[in-house]
Parts: structure tokens; sequence; C-alpha cells
């Protein structure tokens, strides 16, 4: 059977290798779901006919274009920029839109081909698509993230709508560039509707969604604790990042009764082996807000430049929140040397393939990112269903609804997750979900 699967996943991938050569952060994350679902598509007939795994791994389209704005300086730039439509099999593609310089069609590829299990696995109609461009946004004035935001925009408007693709932000994009973004599409297309989310309060934008991801990932990583009969009171938990998801599920850990050990940016990781408070926390936020690093960290916070959290502080629970491979084999070897037993992405695919292999060796309980910081998108699921009807739920509401949600969403995974010395793989059983959902949805539509 495993040999089996090793064989024909074998071939799959170097066929998909041969027609997108050097694309290794698609292909990666490709051959992780294919390695899990190839049999569940051979062993049926309408889903083997479908070739449902082939097409997914061919975007129904990549759209490219150049983005030309003027800086501060008055000196012309030109970035590039793409939005990849991945499949609108069960709803309209719905992902981000990402402002790194590491951005390319091998990275927007993987986020777009990920999405498509991540949303199927919300039980909400959104297809899966990514988005973003090359810019880096680091020392810009806000004067120039705004004319690049519009300019972007100028030419993205002629590619989405509310029932055909809907971006939001992702790293580097956050509130304030979808008020820019908004705000050009707007002018653009004349009409006002919810083709973006993760918009500003006053024009359309959900309660929670800022929120949703990083306190999504604690309610999940909640339930695989719950699993496995384990307390989260005093639980010691390293997190990576200092943005969006990794300030909210420390927010959230910290409310819960945990100890947060860790926080991190791409200069260094701050430390605190007693634990963060909420005012350590905020002052990560504002210190990220202001454009300045964490090296000027106040007591109770210890600042390790250059380094990463992972082994350098007790912790049992791991939530990387940063980026994709940001945790490889040797730092997650560092971390179980320090107590790691669970890991809950935060981030999409942050753990390398090495890495992986390791945690599922040594028996740690491991949650992909589909599955657990599927909260956000499923909280832009939600404002999407708001904009369309024109009415607005309370945050308290959302709260419950992301709470429900998650709590589904660890269910639906556990059922096709097969235990593996009393510990479920996690990362099968959302590869599995999600398929089905969406194979079933193509397998439905004749050779289209
Ligand atoms: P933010 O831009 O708010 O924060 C990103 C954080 O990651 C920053 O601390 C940044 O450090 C760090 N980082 C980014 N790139 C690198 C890198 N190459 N090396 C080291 N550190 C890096 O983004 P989000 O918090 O929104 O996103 C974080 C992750 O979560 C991403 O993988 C994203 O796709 C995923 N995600 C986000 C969702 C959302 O709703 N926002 C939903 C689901 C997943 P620095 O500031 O120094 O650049
Ligand atoms: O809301 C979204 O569509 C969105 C934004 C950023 C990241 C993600 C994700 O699920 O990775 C979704």
């Amino acid at each position: 059977m495993t040999d089996r699967r090793a064989a024909l996943t074998e071939t799959f991938m170097q066929a998909l290798r041969d027609r997108t050569p050097q694309e290794d952060e698609f292909h990666q994350a490709v051959e992780e779901v294919v390695y899990d679902t190839i049999t569940v598509e051979k062993n049926d007939p309408a889903f083997a006919r479908a070739r449902v795994l082939d097409r997914l791994s061919e975007p129904d389209r990549v759209v490219a274009f150049r983005v030309v704005w003027e800086d501060d300086t008055g000196a012309i730039q030109i970035n590039r920029a793409w939005r990849v439509q991945t499949s609108n099999a069960i709803g309209p593609y719905k992902g981000g839109l990402r402002f790194h310089p590491t951005v390319n069609p091998s990275v927007l590829k993987f986020l777009g081909f990920e999405q498509v299990f991540k949303n199927a696995l919300t039980g909400l109609p959104l297809g899966g698509g990514k988005g973003g461009s090359d810019f880096d946004p680091k020392g810009r004035s806000d004067a120039e993230i705004m004319r690049f935001c519009h300019a972007l925009m100028a030419e993205l408007c002629k590619y989405i709508g509310p029932d055909h693709d809907v971006p939001a932000g992702d790293i580097n994009v956050g509130t304030r560039e979808i008020g820019y973004l908004f705000g050009a599409y707007k002018q653009h297309r004349g009409q006002f509707h919810g083709a973006l989310t993760g918009k500003g309060p006053s024009f359309g934008g959900s309660a929670m969604r800022v929120e949703a991801t990083g306190y999504g990932l604690v309610y999940f990583a909640g339930h695989m604790l719950a699993q496995q009969n384990r307390e989260k009171d005093g639980l010691r938990v390293a997190v990576s990042g200092a943005g969006n998801v990794a300030t909210h599920a420390a927010e959230e850990a910290l409310a819960q009764g945990a100890k947060v050990v860790s926080l991190s940016d791409s200069g260094g990781a701050l430390v605190a082996e007693e634990g963060m408070s909420q005012d350590h926390i905020n002052w990560v936020r504002q210190a990220k807000a202001s454009g300045q690093g964490l090296d000027d960290a106040p007591d109770g916070l210890r600042y390790n430049a250059g380094a990463q959290p992972w082994g350098a502080v007790e912790a049992e629970l791991l939530l990387p929140c940063a980026t994709q491979n940001e945790l490889d084999r040797d730092a997650l070897q560092d971390a179980i040397d320090a107590g790691a037993k669970m890991i809950a992405e935060g981030a999409n695919m942050p753990l390398t393939g090495g890495a992986v292999k390791l945690a599922q060796q040594k028996g740690l309980v491991h949650a992909p990112g589909k599955a657990s910081n599927a909260g956000g998108v499923a909280i832009s699921g939600l404002e999407m269903s708001q904009n369309a009807h024109g009415q607005y739920l309370s945050a308290e509401t959302v709260r419950s609804r992301l709470k429900d949600i998650m709590g589904n969403i660890h269910q639906t995974v556990l059922a096709e997750a097969d235990p593996r010395n009393g510990v479920p793989d996690y990362r099968q059983g959302a590869n599995i979900a999600g398929y089905r959902k969406v194979a079933q949805a193509i397998s439905a539509f004749g050779a289209i």
C-alpha cells in the first residue's frame, strides 16, 4: 500500500516537475497533498476519471502584470504582480494578497493550491486563489504605500469581483492597504461591493476579521490538546512572527491561561522565560506598526538578534506564524530537545519537508495550516455574506461562529486522520477531507 502510494506520488511529481521546473515551493505543497490523496483518487472511479489532482495542480489561470508607480523622490518604480486563480469549483476564488520581495509565481501557486483545500474545510462556498507582488514595503512612506496600492488595483480590478475572485490581505497587507486597494477598486469599477475582505468596519468589514486567524489557531490548538488529554493552563507556547497572526495567537493563548514564551520577526527572536504579558504583546505591535525592530525590548523580554525562537526556550506547543519554510529539521530538533510535543501551524507551510518528516518520526501532534489557520478565511467568508445581505454581525456572534467553525474543522479532519501510536495524522485528515469536497464538485462538472 505504502509502496504503491510512494510510486504513484513519484510518477505524479516527476510529471509536475517536468512541466513546472524551478517551482520548489509549489512542488512541496502539491507533494504533501498528493501523497495523502492519490490512492483516494485512484480508488474512486469518478475521481480517477476526472483526474482531480492533475486539474488542481494546474491553476485555472495566472494573471501576471506590471505595476508602475512614483516614489517620494519622483522616480518611477516598477514591480511585478500576479493573481493566481487556482480553482473556483466550490465558490469564487478566495485568498489573500502578499507584498514581499520573496513573492514569485511558485510561492503564489503553492499558496493558491493550499487555499483550495483549506477553504473547502471551512464548510463555506469558497474556491481558492492567491496574489501579490514583489514590492517591499519596508522603509516606504505611507504615501508610497498608497500610490503602490492604487497602481496595483488599476490593473487587478479587471480580474476580481464579489462573485468571481475576492482577495484580502496577507503578509504586509493589512487594514490600511485594504483601504487603499478598496478605494481604487471602487473608483475604477464604479461599484461598491464586497470584492475584497479585511475591509475597515466603516466600509463593510466584518467584526473580528483582524483577530480571526490567530484566535482561531488557538481554538484549534485547544481541541488538539483536549484530544490528547492535555491541559491548557500554564502550557508553554512558543510563537514565531510578530504580525497579525502571531500577535493575535499570542493574545488568545495568554487569555486562555497559557505562557507565551516567544515571538520573532525577520531580524531576531524575543524570548520571555516567565511568559509575556498583554503589555509585552502590545509593545511588539506598536514597535512593528512604527517600522521599528524588536531590539529595544522592555523588561521581561530578551532579544536574540538573528536568532529564531525554536529551542531557545522550553515550550511544549509550537505555533509557527511567520512564513513558509521558517522551521527546518535542525530547528525542530532543537525545539524537541526543549520540550516540544505539538505543532499547530499559523503560517502557510511553515515546516520544511525535512521538519514534517521529523515531526512524524518523533510522534509530535502536528496540525497543518490548511486546518489550523483556516479561521481567517472563514471569517472572510462571513464578511462576504454580510456584504451580500447588507446585514452585519456583532463581534460576539462572529467569535462564536469562529469557535464553531474551528471545532467543526477539527472534527472533520480527525474523522479522516489515521492514528499512529495514538497520535492522529492531522495532515492526512486535512488533505483527504479537503480533497473529497472539491473532488465531488469537479467530478460532477464533466470534462470542462
Ligand atoms: P504579517 O505581515 O502581519 O506578519 C508577518 C510576520 O512574519 C512578520 O513578523 C515578519 O517579519 C515575519 N516574516 C515574514 N516573512 C519572513 C521571512 N521571510 N523570514 C522571517 N520572518 C518573516 O503577516 P500575517 O501575520 O498576516 O501572515 C503570517 C503568515 O500567516 C503567512 O504565512 C500568511 O500566509 C499566514 N496566514 C495569514 C492569514 C491572515 O489572515 N492574515 C490567514 C492564514 C494564514 P518582518 O516584520 O521582520 O518582516
Ligand atoms: O481572507 C482571506 O482570503 C485570506 C487572507 C490571507 C491569508 C489567507 C489564508 O488562508 O492563508 C486567507
